[in-house]
């Protein structure tokens, strides 16, 4: 496997040749996938690059503040003359993107893909141009959109600045979890630098929640449930919690980390019923369990601290099979 660096100059070459972007992330974007695309958006344009910037679902309300992000579409443009560079952030898997990942990959003349979650990505299975940089280390796609930046030598405004910094902010937990690290703070020091206002942005993530999601976490909050003397958290929402509270899915993102902030937790979930039959869930560790390794046994993924899954079922079911599963992390071994 090539070193990162040499990866970034390839996706550095890529992007220096080609004139037509089309930028996209994971499906339910969050804020390290908005503010990334944004941030590509603001740079590439200043670079006089022609470059779509989409997503196939909503982009949350909480993240409204962000410089540009009228600017991101949810429908796939009809692009039939000519070629365009497929830029996929904050996920390795084609089909993270949505309905329409692989329609894009098959039109697509070359692929960069920039992420930090566990994966090998998807360059191996396409036969054109695809350079993969996949950085576990790094705290937050944004980190990476960020060095590539630099190995163009393009400039990063105050635009891409601020959206940059949402998503080392917002996938760090404001500086808090694992992935926090020095080269964090000298990227967030440096951000500052181009412009972003930590002020600003921080009462912007994190203390401008609207009315129906402090009533829907106090819901969920009252379902909290231990299991293994307090090792394991468990809240639950269901259809009727959110219509309720007159509230949608995206504003859930960070109830997990209630169940998390227990002082006897090791592991925390949040099972999520938005709509009958579908469940999603979110799942953190604090130290030693591999929480992306018990989500991609219900077919999900992540990071070693944080991962999720989503599938159609009964949530009581599949609640069952996760504390049961989760138990076998817990008591140390797993049975294979
Ligand atoms: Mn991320």
């Amino acid at each position: 496997m090539k070193k990162n660096k040499a990866l970034m100059k390839e996706a550095a070459a890529l992007l220096s040749e080609d004139n037509r972007f089309l930028v996209t992330a994971h499906e339910r974007p969050d804020g390290d996938a908005v503010g990334s695309i944004l941030a590509m958006g603001h740079v590439l344009g200043e670079q006089g690059r022609q470059c779509v910037l989409y997503t196939q679902d909503d982009v949350p309300k909480g993240l409204s503040f962000l410089p540009g992000v009228s600017r991101i579409v949810h429908e796939v443009p009809e692009w039939k003359d000519g070629s365009f560079c497929l830029v996929v952030l904050d996920c390795n898997e084609i089909d993270r993107v949505g309905k329409d990942g692989a329609m894009l990959l098959g039109g697509c003349e070359s692929v960069v893909v920039l992420d930090h979650h566990l994966g090998d990505g998807f360059c191996q299975e396409v036969s054109k141009t695809c350079v993969s940089i996949i950085d576990t280390t790094a705290c937050a796609t944004g980190a990476l959109c960020f060095e590539l930046f630099k190995e163009l030598g393009w400039k990063v405004n105050k635009d891409a600045a601020t959206c940059l910094y949402t998503a080392v902010l917002t996938d760090t937990g404001g500086f808090r979890y694992s992935n926090t690290s020095v080269r964090t703070f000298d990227l967030a020091k440096e951000l500052v630098g181009c412009g972003a206002d930590p002020y600003e942005i921080a009462l912007s993530c994190f203390e401008s929640r609207p009315l129906s999601k402090l009533k829907l976490l106090g819901l969920a909050l009252e379902t909290l449930e231990v299991y293994y003397n307090g090792l394991l958290s468990i809240m639950t929402l269901t259809p009727e919690m959110f219509e309720l509270c007159g509230s949608k899915e995206s504003e859930t993102d960070d109830f997990v980390s209630y169940a998390r902030s227990l002082d006897t937790v090791e592991v925390a979930a949040l099972i999520k019923e938005a709509k009958p039959g579908l469940v999603s869930v979110s799942l953190r560790s604090k130290r030693f369990v591999n929480v992306a390794e018990l989500a991609s046994r219900f077919g999900g993924g992540g990071h070693f601290n944080a991962a999720g899954f989503r599938m159609a079922g009964n949530p009581t079911e599949i609640k069952e099979r996760l504390i049961e599963l989760a138990g076998s992390y817990l008591q140390g071994g797993i049975s294979k």
